[in-house]
């Protein structure tokens, strides 16, 4: 009998209890440990027993060599197969586990929602409010041409409001509007008397930042024309919006003042606070005959009052906010109180 005869067999029966052995292991590990420590123990690269049998390979003659290395592949592969049922069993189990030690009674943790911003709040309660009075919701474009945001308002050519330093130019003809009366004459020009309006939104001025100014802000704007509007319904209605909006205390101031395209024209205060403290919310006044006219209405038959109120100004006494600039930080804890 040749030394291959004898030692192939031998090898062989190595190899098939290798592979007795190992799958045994690797079905018995309970725990990660021990899948670990039987992965070592056999296809362990530098002294697992899968090595050993690797190397029995070179001490076989020729012809056995090809057998040993084909059963010798084949149990490697089967040895893997094993240790990786075992794992991804093992992990089942722990994920399993976890599941059941969840402790239901442990209070969850709440999630945050998101909010409105203040200023949108403060707009579709002003919208509501004026609603209740009868005023439908008008909108105009925010980027403006000069005919409406100054000639059909009554400003001229060479007027200082028109002033590029005072103003957001988009191009020669155009500018950011900087106030929302430029809805006034966009819905007088589209609709017949009785006509009563507000309208919302961002209006931009290049004035210097502080606690009651942003170059960004918002306005209300009202408008009122048919027969017989006087002065009296101007000052009636703010009043009485004054009073919803800010409570029955608040106390509104008129102070002359001068708008070209209303006349006359006031200004509105509002008192700040217990103190005393006046601050200005808007303008106001009645609609100037020049205006009426340029938009096709007839002063001698209608008249029609106007106002422009700061929405930041007004957000700011409802909540008692000093400065108006958090408004635009995005800081979450101040946003959040409301
Ligand atoms: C006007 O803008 C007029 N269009 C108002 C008006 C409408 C008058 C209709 C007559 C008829 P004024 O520039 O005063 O007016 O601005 C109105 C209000 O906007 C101010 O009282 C204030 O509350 C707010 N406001 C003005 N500038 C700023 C600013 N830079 N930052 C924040 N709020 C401002």
């Amino acid at each position: 009998m040749s030394s291959a005869d004898s030692s192939a067999p031998s090898a062989l029966d190595d190899l098939e209890r290798l592979l007795i052995d190992g799958k045994a292991a690797f079905e018995s590990a309970a725990d990660a440990d021990a899948l670990e420590k039987a992965r070592v123990t056999f296809l362990g690269l530098k002294q697992g027993r899968i090595k050993t049998a690797q190397e029995v390979l070179k001490t076989l003659p020729g012809p056995d060599r090809k057998a040993y290395g084909q059963r010798f592949n084949a149990v490697k592969t089967a040895l893997e197969e094993a240790c990786e049922l075992a794992r991804l069993r093992i992990e089942s189990g722990q994920a399993s586990q976890a599941v059941a030690s969840i402790d239901l009674t442990v209070p969850g943790a709440a999630p945050r929602f998101g909010r409105r911003h203040p200023l949108t709040q403060t707009a579709e309660e002003l919208i509501d409010i004026f609603g209740r009075m009868g005023f439908s919701l008008a909108r105009g474009p925010e980027i403006e041409d000069t005919f409406h945001n100054f000639v059909a308002l009554n400003i001229p050519e060479h007027h200082p409001a028109r002033e590029p330093l005072d103003n957001f130019y988009v191009t020669p003809g155009t500018l950011l509007r900087s106030q929302t009366s430029t809805v006034q004459i966009r819905v007088m020009k589209k609709c017949q008397p009785p006509v009563r309006v507000v309208a919302l939104g961002r209006v931009y001025r290049p004035d210097a930042v502080d606690a009651t100014h942003s170059f960004m802000f918002h306005q209300i704007e009202g408008l009122y024309v048919d027969r017989n509007v006087t002065m009296a319904n101007l000052k009636s209605t703010l009043r009485q919006f004054a009073k919803s909006y800010l409570g029955q205390d608040v106390t509104v101031r008129f102070r002359p003042s001068f708008f070209p395209f209303t006349e006359p024209s006031v200004e509105v205060d509002m008192q700040w606070d217990a103190s005393g403290r006046w601050v200005e919310m808007g303008g106001a006044g009645m609609v100037d005959p020049n205006v009426l006219k340029a938009v096709g209405f007839d002063p001698e038959i209608y008249s029609g009052f106007a106002f422009g109120l700061g929405i930041e100004r007004l957000c700011m006494r409802r909540h008692g906010i000093d400065d108006i600039r958090p408004f635009y930080q995005n800081d979450y804890r101040f946003l959040n109180q409301f």
